[in-house]
């Protein structure tokens, strides 16, 4: 059998690995395709989950994988981002090494320009890089949700001896054009790599499957460092993980596949697969907010051996106030965060974040609510997002007439209706 020794001397050394290991967030993307809820904050601030934003999930990852080096890169519109940082993440000691620092786009290079790609916006905090002295680094992006024991990468990345080790997860092939899809050997030594390919290829014997990159890599820190020195000095490049540096790669040095099933955090239930999410549109953001409502969602936020960390504000528990005669002012198989007062209205299927007020004779269903919405008396509400600060006016229906909705709101392909209040600003001019 295996020597015990042997395997405790690595688990060890997997464990020194992680704490002289640097993490890199990712978080200076807008993520477009959310429209209105990225106008004013970048998509790693979106809230989700009934009381977290999305950066929350990375950065709960590193801390619950012994990962306590952590460093956030932000860019477009950070403000929102950063107090969330600054508030919620100052816990960790830098006495004893461990930290969340912040890194904004400063412009740092002699050109003088904001960040261009991804790796740009690594190669231009460099100096930074070097200053740590760490001896590998897991670059991340802050905008997806997922639970993940970036342990076990390691554990990987150093049994296979590779440079770099890339996380991949199988998806359905026909959402793989979003992604990088990977090929790889028998020993999943990484051979092919196809960056948001128009027709991404199948895994092999797996006719309507596809092996994607989770923009998550683990390099050694000196292979980095030399790979974004060389790129800088290549003219065509536009500077992006996955446009330019892991193509130049291939063939070059050990490029190796990480499998995620090894690493994800599976919920205590049985279920097929590993849950991963880049809630990129409001059609996704919707599903993923409300598969949260299912009895066994395959997120699990309520395990206490993976907590999920946040700027945690203060308020009181989630209030009811009923009535008897017409079984007003209650919710069923829904979420509601604190400081939520549902006073005569009715929820179902819903996931309602902090400090909604759901006022009487209104019904909303399907519907996921950002912090501080009001929703005023006889409003009828299904199958919506409505933004953060939104005052719904009384009366307003939403979810029975498409075109209407269309119309007045923004109306997803799946017929979801995102609410903003600029949208309910205009409808009564
Ligand atoms: P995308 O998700 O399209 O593809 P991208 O939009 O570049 O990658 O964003 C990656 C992360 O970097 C995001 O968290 C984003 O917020 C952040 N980011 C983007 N530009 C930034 C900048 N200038 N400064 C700081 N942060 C920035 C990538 C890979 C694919 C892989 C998918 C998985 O290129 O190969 O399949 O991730 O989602
Ligand atoms: P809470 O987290 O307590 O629900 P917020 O964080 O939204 O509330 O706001 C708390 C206070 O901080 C409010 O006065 C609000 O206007 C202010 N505030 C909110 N977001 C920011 C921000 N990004 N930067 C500075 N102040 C903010």
């Amino acid at each position: 059998g295996p020597n015990v020794a042997d395997e405790l001397a690595f688990a060890s050394g997997v464990n020194k690995a992680m704490r002289g290991t640097l993490a890199l967030v990712l978080a200076g993307g807008r993520g477009s395709r959310l429209l209105d809820l990225t106008d004013k904050e970048s998509k790693p601030a979106v809230p989700f989950g009934g009381k977290y934003r999305i950066i929350d999930f990375p950065l709960s990852n590193c801390i619950n994988s012994g990962l306590r080096r952590i460093s956030v890169l932000t860019q477009y519109k950070a403000h929102t981002l950063i107090h969330h940082i600054q508030r919620g993440w100052a816990f960790l000691r830098a006495e004893v090494g461990e930290f969340v620092e912040l890194w904004p786009a400063q412009q740092q290079t002699a050109a003088g320009s904001w960040y261009q790609g991804t790796a740009d916006a690594v190669f231009q905090n460099i100096e930074h890089i070097q200053f740590h002295g760490a001896e590998h680094i897991l670059v991340l992006a802050g905008d997806h949700v997922y639970r993940q024991d970036y342990s076990k990468l390691m554990a990987t990345h150093l049994r296979s001896g590779a440079d770099v080790s890339v996380a991949c997860i199988e998806v359905p092939r026909e959402q793989a054009t979003a992604f990088g899809v990977v090929d790889v050997d028998d020993h999943d030594t990484i051979i092919g790599f196809l960056e948001k390919p128009a027709d991404p290829p199948c895994i092999p014997g797996k006719p309507d499957r596809a092996f994607a990159s989770m923009g998550i890599y683990l390099f050694n820190a000196e292979f980095l460092i030399r790979v974004l020195e060389e790129d800088a000095h290549d003219p065509n490049s536009s500077r992006d993980f996955g446009k330019n540096i892991l193509p130049s790669l291939l063939g070059r040095c050990r490029l190796a596949a990480h499998r995620f099933e090894e690493s994800c955090v599976f919920p205590p239930h049985a279920t097929d697969e590993p849950y991963w999410r880049d809630v990129g549109t409001i059609d996704a953001y919707w599903a993923a907010n409300l598969d949260l409502v299912e009895v066994t969602p395959d997120l699990d936020l309520y395990d206490p051996a993976w907590p999920i960390w946040t700027d945690q504000v203060q308020r009181p528990g989630a209030k009811f106030v009923f009535d008897e005669a017409d079984r007003r002012g209650m919710a069923v198989d829904s979420v509601l965060a604190a400081g939520c007062i549902v006073s005569g209205g009715q929820i179902k299927h819903s996931l309602l974040f902090n400090d909604v007020r759901v006022n009487s004779y209104s019904v909303v269903e399907d519907c996921v609510v950002l912090p501080r919405v009001d929703i005023g008396r006889r409003a009828h509400l299904k199958k919506a997002v409505i933004a953060a600060g939104t005052r719904i006016p009384a009366g307003l229906v939403v979810g029975e007439d498409a075109e209407e909705d269309a119309r007045r709101f923004t109306r997803t392909e799946n017929g979801v209706t995102l609410i903003t209040q600029d949208m309910i600003d205009r409808l009564s001019l």
